[in-house]
This record gives structure tokens, C-alpha cells and sequence, in this order.
């Protein structure tokens, strides 16, 4: 029960002392998941039964969008609810330091206005795998936390069954992108013995201690999976035989209209891999999701056996989207739908069930669960307030969403405009969903173009204009 009538003190003295005023915010942040691997967005083949009931049980965006397609921007971004370019957080390390000390993040504010606050393993950006392996804080903001803990794990250092999914393993030319290869770790034990099962250990032990605590919480768990290194225990490779992975449609010239850049050089091609190292990177990735659906499971058994759901506000993201084969491309800073939509659930006790398809941004979580909280909301924040979609999804609050990445995203309803500087691509999203006609050189469209740079420029000369820094990536 959530009490918000406290003109009527006897009806709270009525009730159990437990009943706290404010709801709980349980947050969940996976790591390089993509919106098309999970069941609930349409994926027939990864199983994600847990995610996929919450999904069920609240509002599921179906276009969300994250500020940037690499970890530390995109965390910084929607930590401090500023965009990339509003502040110096645009590498791929950022966090606190290049935000600077004036801003409360999300989690500090609802810890400066009477919520405990906590995290486990990685919300802020932390290197994966080194920081995971050393168990050490990465780009995290001690200012936001009552408590924090890391989650060592053993990552590629586990006993199981290891393969290389690249025939280029050092990865890409210097200049053309990640050096980030296809390790995969079928591993011997259980849950426990990785990063992710102690995190979710951690969250499930969390949860039971605040169950008679008198504060509200904020919890942010954070999942390292499917980022690579793609290692999980074995029993999750099992639903997975190579043989029924499914990849792509392989378009004859599906390249020849995309502008190269540092962006999307993380190809079939530049990797040199053959078609069943791709299925095996799709398997071994499917393994990894359902690993971590398995744990978001557990960690909302403890929330449902505690009695806490009914007060907790739950929201399960990803940092950004990822490529699995679009266009024979591979991983992130793409700004290509896969790689720049991301998964979004936001469950509200009490509220309707539903599936919104207005334009969403990850710098709203900040305002928006400040609302629900029944928090001011900081008036600096760059992010909108679309609280109002959970209760009518069919409320618009933007008319398009911003990414960023090597280049600009400018998403409306109906189009894509990734712009990179003179060059760029253009998607009629209505009627070429999966962008494989690029319009930006086509004359019949050069009105359309105009306008859509125009809206950009707009948009960025209103937010700030520090472009995003690619080094290390
Ligand atoms: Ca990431």
C-alpha cells in the first residue's frame, strides 16, 4: 500500500508501520543490450521470460532512445540528465569528473531528499572487462551512493569451453574502430561464479535488508552482460544450438549507400568472420541475455516475496543498443536504430499495463521518476518529464528523439536523419524500418532534409555542442 493521504494520520497508524509515504525505485541497467534480442520487442528466439512478464506488467517504450551508443557518455547522460554535447562527459570513460561538481545525479538527488540509496556492479561506466575483473569502481560517483559495491568476476578466466568468433581477434585496423573481439566462455559452475549472479546475489540480500527499513530505496543494479566478453554458465548456451540461430537478411549492396565512417566499420568483413562465427556470436549473445533475464527473475521473486512490489516503481534499460549482423554490421557507436534504441520498461504500482510508441529519451528517467517519487525536479535537467505516457501512452511530450554517436540522430515518428557533417544517411522510418534505402541524396527529398537539419541545428544550439570524443573506442 502507498499512502499519500497524510491529512488523515489515522488512517496511516491504521495501517502497517512498514508503508512507507514514497515509492521504492528499483533500477535495472544491462550493458550493450539490444532492444531486438529480447522477446517482448519481437525476438522469437532468445528466451527473456522474466523481462518479457515485467514488460507485461508495465509500460514498455518502443521508442526509447539513448544519447549516446557507447557506455560512459550515454551513463554520464542519463545519471546527470544532461545531453553528451551539454556537457564534457563525451569520451568513453566519462563520468563525474567531466560533468563537473554542480550537478546532483538521479540517484543523488533522491538520496539528498530522504531516499537510501545504493548500487551494485556497474550504473556509471565501469571497463569491461578489466574493472570487472579487479572488482575496482570504474568512472562511478561516490556522491551518489549510501552504499556500493562491485561485483569481481572471473570473466574469460573461467574454466569452460572458450572460443574466438573473429578471424581478425585483434580486432580492426587502428582508425577504424573497436579492437573489442568475439570471446566466448561456455563456463563450468553456476550463477555465482560471474560478475552478474553476485550482483544479483547482492541485490536479492539488499532488498531483504530493506524490507523493515523506514526510508524509501533507490536501487541500481547494473548487469555486465551481453557486453563482451560473452561468458555465461552453459546451461544458458543449451536453448541455443548453432544450427537454429537465425541471422539477418544479407542484402546484396546494403553497404554501398552507408557513408563509411568510424561508426559502423565493425563489419562481417573487417572482423573476417564466416557465417558460423556469426551465428556462434548470435548464440553466444543470446546466452549472455537470457543469463541476465534469469537474474532480473530472481532479483523480482525477492522484491514480489518481500511484499515490496506493490510499493516499488521497477525499470529495466540498457546503456544503448547493439548490432547483431544489420547491414553485416556488429556492436555499437553506430547510430543506426539497432544500436541507438534501447530497451526501455518503466512498471508503476497501480498503473495500466501498456506499450508507447511516442519518442522517448533515457535523460527522462531523471524527471520523470523524480515525478512519481513526488520529488521536485531539478529545473537545470535537459530531460522531459513523460511520466504522463504511463498513465495515457499515447501522450507525446518530444517530436523527436536525439542520439549521438559518430554522428548525429535526429529521430522523428517518420524519419531518421544521421548526419555527419556533409555526408549522411536518411530512412523513411514508416516505410523502410529496417533502413535500407538511404534517401539523403535523393533530390525528391532534399526539402525533407533541409528541414530535418534545420530541426537539428535548432536542437543543438538549445542543448550544447561538445561533439563527442571517439578515441580508445
Ligand atoms: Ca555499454
Amino acid at each position: 500500500m502507498i499512502f499519500r493521504l497524510l491529512a488523515f494520520p489515522a488512517l496511516l497508524v491504521a495501517c502497517s508501520l512498514s508503508a512507507r509515504e514514497k515509492l521504492n525505485v528499483l533500477f535495472f541497467i544491462s550493458d550493450d543490450l539490444t532492444a531486438t534480442a529480447l522477446g517482448c520487442y519481437g525476438n522469437k528466439l532468445c528466451k527473456t521470460p522474466n523481462i518479457d512478464k515485467l514488460a507485461a506488467e508495465g509500460t514498455r517504450f518502443t521508442r526509447a532512445y539513448c544519447q549516446a551508443t557507447f557506455c560512459g557518455p550515454s551513463r554520464a547522460s542519463l545519471m546527470f540528465g544532461y545531453y553528451p554535447y551539454a556537457s564534457k562527459a563525451t569520451g568513453y570513460t566519462s563520468g563525474r569528473k567531466e560533468v563537473g561538481a554542480d550537478k546532483d545525479s538521479w540517484a543523488q538527488h533522491f538520496k539528498k531528499n530522504g531516499y537510501h540509496s545504493a548500487r551494485i556492479s556497474k550504473v556509471f561506466h565501469m571497463g569491461v572487462p578489466p574493472d570487472v575483473s579487479k572488482g575496482s569502481d570504474g568512472a562511478d560517483d561516490p556522491e551518489s551512493w549510501n552504499e556500493a559495491y562491485n561485483s569481481k568476476g572471473p570473466e574469460t578466466r573461467v574454466p569452460g569451453r572458450a572460443e574466438q568468433l573473429s578471424n581478425n581477434p585483434g580486432g580492426l585496423k587502428k582508425g577504424t574502430g573497436s579492437s573489442q573481439s568475439f570471446n566466448v566462455v561456455e563456463a563450468e559452475g553456476d550463477d555465482l561464479v560471474h560478475s552478474d549472479g553476485k550482483t544479483a546475489q547482492k541485490a536479492v540480500e539488499l532488498l531483504h535488508k530493506y524490507k523493515d527499513m523506514e526510508k524509501p530505496f533507490f536501487l541500481a543494479v547494473g548487469f555486465v552482460r551481453p557486453h563482451v566478453p560473452l561468458v555465461a554458465p552453459k546451461k544458458y548456451f543449451a536453448p541455443y544450438p548453432l544450427g537454429k540461430m537465425a541471422l539477418p537478411p544479407k542484402i546484396p549492396g546494403d553497404q554501398d549507400d552507408i557513408p563509411q565512417n568510424s561508426g559502423n566499420r565493425r563489419t562481417t568483413a573487417n572482423y573476417k568472420m564466416d557465417l558460423n562465427q556469426q551465428k556462434g556470436t548470435l548464440r553466444a549473445y543470446y546466452a549472455s541475455v537470457s543469463f541476465v533475464d534469469a537474474l532480473v527473475g530472481k532479483i523480482l521473486d525477492a522484491l514480489e516475496t518481500n511484499g515490496q512490489r506493490d510499493d516499488t516503481i521497477v525499470i529495466f534499460t540498457s546503456d544503448h543498443g547493439y548490432h547483431l549482423g544489420e547491414h553485416d554490421m556488429w556492436q555499437k557507436v553506430s547510430i543506426h536504430e539497432e544500436s541507438a534504441k534501447v530497451p526501455l520498461i518503466i512498471c508503476v504500482p497501480g498503473k495500466k499495463p501498456a506499450v508507447c510508441h511516442s519518442l522517448s529519451e533515457l535523460i527522462d528517467l531523471y524527471p520523470t521518476v523524480s515525478r512519481l517519487c513526488g520529488l521536485q525536479i531539478p529545473g537545470n535537467l535537459q530531460g522531459k518529464d513523460i511520466s504522463g505516457m504511463l498513465d495515457d501512452p499515447a501522450v507525446k511530450v518530444r517530436d523527436a528523439a536525439l542520439s549521438s554517436g559518430k554522428g548525429r540522430l535526429l529521430r522523428t515518428e517518420k524519419w531518421a536523419l544521421l548526419d555527419y557533417g556533409k555526408k549522411g544517411e536518411l530512412y523513411d522510418m514508416e516505410k523502410d524500418p529496417k533502413q535500407y534505402d538511404n534517401l539523403f541524396d535523393k533530390p525528391e527529398h532534399a526539402d525533407t532534409l533541409t528541414a530535418l537539419k534545420a530541426k537539428l541545428k535548432a536542437k543543438l544550439n538549445e542543448i550544447g555542442k561538445n561533439d563527442l570524443n571517439l578515441n580508445k573506442l
